[in-house]
């Protein structure tokens, strides 16, 4: 096996990062492929809590090289913070690596990213603020700075001026706004370049390399399924493509190089931002979840948005991914409840649909269809077997695979490295 991909099937938040450290020990490589530091990964090592935000999970073991790969927009300042706290971490950072082909995301997309959610009022998106939707606008309309354009500085400064003109005008005109002024972003340019010259490589070259040398390859994913730019609920989304053809278009390697597709599912919903959630709980129950799954943003603090284990979800992740297997996480927060419901369809206007539908209204409009399972009391959070859980507990796994169709390889039921029970 080459090519393992771990992606999120909800909206984010279902322990990819753990997921990813616990495979780490195993890869060659893991690259990240779309994002940037809006995800917020926690890997939590001999009781030691680390949040990634741009690093790739897999950096805590120094033997797999850790790629930021051509799909991710990077923050160059955020990356060199990381690093630095990794290294006073005691962790080498020898082995992480930038593609050339990256965006940078530039102090004025920060501000933009801001400016746009005030305008925007109740129609926010509730974005992360850290520069993300900007990043990706100007990729595409081709005014965008990539890590490669730092080589090359002259020209770099050349194509700031340009593009720093047309930002200027939108920040003024637009939102009456202080412009930025183009020498301090040289500078601060020229600063960061130094440091990020020796970590660029060409990251597409690079993985199709160890590819074909039949390397273990983990492609890490940021966000989820419901987040996708494409396929979640639009415009309360990401600016990315979370999934598997996510990889393949932000890392340059072809479908047939994906041995296997890993959808993380939390057992139950968290959500941050806006948008619909059809299974949020508002009441004393969500509280509970929150207060006992600790849902508070790993990037931002904000609280998360919870609710029932929404199946309509995880089908659609399984979908659009092609996903060969389920790890199942945080199944441990949910011991102790009488009855679990979990959602197996939506009801609009009379009619009941179990897919996502494609307009935000309607999923907005969506009523759960629940169907209850019976809960266990037991702390499963040390369980070792599969044998050994509860038996609503395997009952509770085994609806979400027979509804998705997918097997479950793993269970986590716990935030350390030892809290996992693997199936045969
Ligand atoms: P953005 O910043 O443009 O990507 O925001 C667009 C939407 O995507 C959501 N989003 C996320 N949702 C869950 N987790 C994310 N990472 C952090 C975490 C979030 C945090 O791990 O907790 O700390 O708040 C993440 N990143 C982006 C975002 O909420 C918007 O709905
Ligand atoms: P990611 O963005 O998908 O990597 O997930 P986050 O790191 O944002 O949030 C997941 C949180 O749950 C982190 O605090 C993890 O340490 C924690 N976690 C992961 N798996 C488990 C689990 O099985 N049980 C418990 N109790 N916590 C978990
Ligand atoms: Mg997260």
């Amino acid at each position: 096996m080459a090519g393992y991909v771990v992606v999120g099937t909800q909206w984010g938040d279902e322990g990819k990062g753990k997921i990813v450290d616990v495979l780490g020990s195993q890869v060659d490589l893991v690259v990240r492929f779309q994002g940037g530091n809006n995800a917020g990964h926690t890997v939590v090592v001999e009781g030691k809590k680390h949040i990634l935000h741009l690093l790739p999970s897999g950096v805590l073991h120094e033997n797999a090289e850790c790629i930021i790969g051509p799909g991710v927009v990077v923050d160059p300042f955020v990356f060199l913070e990381e690093v630095e706290l990794l290294e006073k971490g005691g962790i080498s950072s020898d082995h992480i690596y930038i593609s050339e082909r990256a965006h940078l995301i530039m102090p004025y997309h920060i501000a933009l990213d801001k400016y746009q959610e005030e305008y925007k009022k109740d129609n926010k998106v509730g974005t992360t603020k850290r520069g993300i939707g900007p990043t990706y606008a100007d990729k595409f309309t081709r005014i965008g700075l990539r890590v490669g354009d730092l080589k090359d500085f002259e020209s770099f400064k050349k194509k700031l001026a340009f593009t720093l003109e047309m930002k200027n005008l939108e920040i003024t005109e637009m939102f009456h706004k202080e412009p930025f002024d183009l020498d301090e972003m040289i500078s601060q340019f020229e600063m960061v370049r130094e440091k990020l010259l020796p970590r660029m490589i060409n990251a597409m070259v690079v993985v199709n390399k160890a590819l074909e040398d039949d390397k273990f390859v983990l492609f890490e994913g940021a966000q989820a399924a419901m987040l996708d730019i494409n396929y979640g609920t639009y415009p309360y989304v990401t600016s990315s493509s979370p999934t598997s053809a996510g990889v393949c278009e932000g890392v340059g390697v072809s479908p047939k190089k994906l041995d296997r597709i890993v959808g993380v599912v939390k057992a139950y919903s968290t959500r941050v931002g806006e948008g619909p959630f059809v299974t949020e709980l508002l009441d004393e129950k969500g509280d509970y979840i929150r207060e006992n799954g600790q849902e508070f943003g790993a990037t931002t603090g904000r609280p998360r948005r919870c609710g029932w284990l929404d199946l309509v979800v995880v089908k659609h992740a399984c979908t659009i991914n092609g996903l060969t297997d389920l790890v199942i996480t945080k199944i441990d927060i949910l011991s102790g409840l009488k009855e679990i419901p979990v959602c197996i369809g939506y009801e609009i206007d009379g009619e009941i649909i179990d897919y996502i539908p494609a307009s935000v209204e309607d999923v907005a409009k969506a009523k759960p269809v629940y169907e209850i399972l019976p809960g266990w009391d037991e702390d499963i959070s040390k369980c070792p077997t599969w044998e050994e859980l509860p038996a609503n507990c395997r009952a509770y796994i085994e609806k979400i695979e027979a509804y998705t169709k997918t097997p479950a390889s793993m269970i986590s039921v716990g935030p350390g490295r030892e809290h996992n029970i693997y199936r045969k």
